[in-house]
Order: C-alpha cells, then structure tokens, then sequence
C-alpha cells in the first residue's frame, strides 16, 4: 500500500466515517476538525453524530491507535477534504470559505507528492480554485495548473455520494467519480480508494466530477419537486396522492417519488443552487424545482392554521423534526421550519415528538416548547402533524389518532 498515513479534514457526518473506515484498513488516519469538542469525542472513542455501527467503527479504530484526531494539521502523505460548502444566507450563492480555510490550515504540513482530494459538494471550478489557493499558501510546490503531470502536489475532486443512515455501506459499495486536475492525480487518487471502495473508480475531469455530483441531486429536488406539487394539486381534486402515486408507478417507466413537507438536509436543498448561481438564465426548471420545494412548508403552514381555527384552544402535537426519517441531523429541516414558524404564530399550545434527539434546539427550546414522547403528546394533542417517518411513528396505535386532527405530510397513516 502506497498510503500509510493519510488526513481527513472535516470530521462531520462525511469525514468521519471515512476517517474510520480507512483506519479500518490498517491506515494511519489523522483527523482534523475545528471543534476541540469533537476532536475529544473522538479521541475518547466517541462520535458526536448518530450514523447506523459508526460509532462501533470509530471505537475499533480508536482503539486500535489507527484513528487520531487533532486540531492541527500535520503531516500526511495524502490530505481528504471533507468540509462543509453551505451557501450565503440571502443569495443562495456558494460559500467556499470553508474550503479555502482547509486548504490554508494544510498548507504548512505539505511536500512534493502529496495527494489533496476536495470531497466537498463544490460549484464548478471549485477544484482549479484549490490549485490556486495551494499556490498562493505554498508558492513554493507546483500544481497541476502550473506543471501539469509534474506537479509536486497532486489534486483531484471525488465527491462524496452517499446517504445518511446508510454512509457505512455506500462509502464502500458506491462506485467513485474521481476527477482529477490532470491524468496523474485521478490515477494516485483512484489508488487512495481502492483500499476502501469496492465499487467502481471512474475517471474524469474535474469539472465533470464536480458537476455530476450537482446533476445526482439537482435531478433527485426536480423529480421530488414533482411529487410535492402533485400533493398540492390532488389536495385541490380531492385526490388521496399516495393511491394515485402507487398506481402511477404500476406503468413500467415511471417512478414518482414521494411528497413530503418539503426538502431539507445539506445537499438537496443546498447543491442545486450551485448549478443555478452558475447559469442562472439557463437552469431555469432547476430554480423552479427549488422554489417548488421550498414552498412545501409553507403549505402545510396553511393547513395547521385552518386546523387550529376549529378550536377553541388547539394543541398541536408535531410528529419529527430532522430532515428525513431515523437520523438526528436538523440541517435545513422544513419540519424544523414548520414547528418554529408555527410556534410563533402563537396559534396554540406546540408538543414536539423527535425520538432521535435528547433536547430542543435553542431556536425551540427559547420559546418554551416542550419535547414529549409520542403517547403523552398523542393523548393531549387535539391536532397531530406527521412531519417525518421515523421508525418510531410508523406503529402508532391508530387509536390514539381518533378523533383528532391528523395533517399527515408523509402518508404513513
Ligand atoms: N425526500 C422527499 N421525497 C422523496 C425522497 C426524499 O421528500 O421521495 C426528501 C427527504 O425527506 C429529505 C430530502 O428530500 O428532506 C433529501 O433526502 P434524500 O434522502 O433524498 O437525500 P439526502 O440529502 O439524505 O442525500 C442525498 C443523496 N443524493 C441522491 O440521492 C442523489 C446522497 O446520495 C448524497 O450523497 C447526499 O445527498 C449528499 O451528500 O449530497
């Protein structure tokens, strides 16, 4: 094996297991990341996120002296860069501070032959950037841009792919887009992941590997935005959407997804906007698409306001907070969306059901509202909204449902 010790930068809900898988591989692994809070987490053979056997994996690797991680970054002979790229709030255009700060704190651990891959979901370009800011830091290694195949600093973009709740397996199963600023780089890059990834490790450009990973979820927002505006209209024919949806799907080439009360985490909602801050006149169903999708929560907003009209004093019992089904992650959540705006419209008593989390958010917690398990809230609630299938709900006792109000944004009653 050419790499016996590599850098993970970023140890949030990518860099992590990614960290520990390769550790997992008899690689030594350093991980960074900013938080001292996390970094002791791990250290101590913790996790600070909730992913289906992480933290079994992190505990072995931990253990086993393969995992470490730090603060500060140190040398390696290869550096993964798994950090966050959000956008600015106000103008949806990409933040890539994040990045840049990466590439800065690497800069001094650096020398000839190293290998820097850009993990990060990333505008196009954005891996030419990191050449550039490589060469503003360190004006004495070449890249890729200057040296081409020579190059004493080797650079390539592989997205990651996979899905929350089941990272372990796809980050061994999936296959790999690896882009690479030059023939050289996807090569040394596609060698890195052979030690964990059992899928295939497809060579590209970098600027193709950048946007095939916006093209996966651009793709997946149109086609839920097709389902959530279906949801809306059938509500208006008075149409049940999940029956018309299973029959629709009976046709041999039709898949609809499924509606939902909008669409959240760090990709989704986030990623396409990099192909339309890009090419704002051309991407113009995928704006729509967003729009389409942010304006979900807003409507079941509508809905839970004509509800609580029927009562003299409503109490609402909202059924999940994260951004899908059996996680713990509230990024973008539009079920978070839903309970704050509602909270403060003061339109009742608000209950919140998360079993995934031990206390509110502050942005909750602030106003009063009380986290409950499911049967109490159930039993005081007059009006129930099932914002997220969590496995937790799916069991419920239809009983407790009756005579009550159920919005059920998921379609799981
Ligand atoms: N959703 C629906 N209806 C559906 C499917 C999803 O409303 O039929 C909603 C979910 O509830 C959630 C949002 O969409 O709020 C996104 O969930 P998701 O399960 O579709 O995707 P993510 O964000 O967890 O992970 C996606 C994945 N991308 C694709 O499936 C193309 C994953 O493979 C990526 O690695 C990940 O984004 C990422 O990191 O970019």
């Amino acid at each position: 094996m050419n790499f016996k010790t590599v850098s993970v930068i970023g140890l949030g809900y990518i860099g992590l297991p990614t960290a520990a898988i390769l550790a997992s591989r008899g690689v030594n692994v350093i991980g960074v990341d900013i938080s001292t809070e996390a970094v002791n987490t791990i250290n101590s053979g913790g996790v600070h996120i909730v992913e289906p056997d992480l933290d079994i994996v992190v505990k072995a690797a931990v253990t086993t002296g393969k995992l470490r991680a730090t603060t500060e970054p140190e040398p390696a002979e290869a550096f993964l860069i798994a950090v966050p790229t959000p956008f600015k709030v106000g103008n949806n255009e990409p933040d890539l501070s994040y990045i840049k700060e990466a590439i800065k704190s690497i800069a001094p651990a650096l020398s000839k032959e190293n290998l820097v891959i850009l993990e990060s979901t990333s505008p196009v370009g954005t891996t030419e950037k990191v050449a550039c800011w490589l060469k503003e830091y360190r004006p004495d290694l070449t890249t890729p841009l200057d040296k081409g195949e020579e190059a004493d600093i080797k650079i390539a973009h592989c997205p990651e792919r996979v899905m929350p709740g089941s990272v372990l397996q796809e980050l061994v199963t999936n296959d790999r887009v690896v882009g690479g600023l030059s023939a050289e780089c996807s090569r040394k890059a596609v060698e890195l992941y052979k030690i964990f990834v059992k899928g295939e490790c497809i060579t590209t450009k970098s600027r193709t590997a950048e946007m095939a990973k916006l093209t996966e979820n651009a793709f997946r927002d149109v086609n839920i935005a097709f389902a959530n505006e279906l949801s809306v209209i059938c509500e208006k024919l008075k149409i049940n959407v999940w029956e018309l949806i299973r029959l629709s799907n009976r046709h041999p080439r039709v898949n609809v997804l499924s509606p939902g009360p909008g669409v959240g985490g760090h990709c989704i909602a986030v990623d396409p906007w990099f192909i339309v801050s890009s090419c704002p006149e051309e991407a113009k169903l995928i704006q729509q698409a967003r729009k389409v999708n942010d304006r979900k929560p807003y409507h079941v907003i509508d809905k839970v306001i004509k509800s609580a009209d029927q009562y003299k004093k409503p109490v609402l019992a909202f059924l999940g907070l994260t951004f899908k089904a059996d996680i713990d992650d509230l990024r973008e959540s539009p079920s978070m969306r839903i309970v704050e705006e509602v909270s403060e419209m003061g339109i009742g008593e608000v209950l919140v059901v998360e079993p995934n989390i031990t206390s509110l958010p502050e942005s909750l917690a602030s106003k009063g509202l009380e986290l409950l398990p499911v049967v109490p809230a159930l039993e005081r609630a007059n009006i129930i909204v099932l914002l997220v299938d969590h496995k937790e709900f799916l069991s419920i006792e239809r009983r407790l449902l009756s005579e009550k109000v159920v919005i059920d944004t998921k379609g799981i009653f």
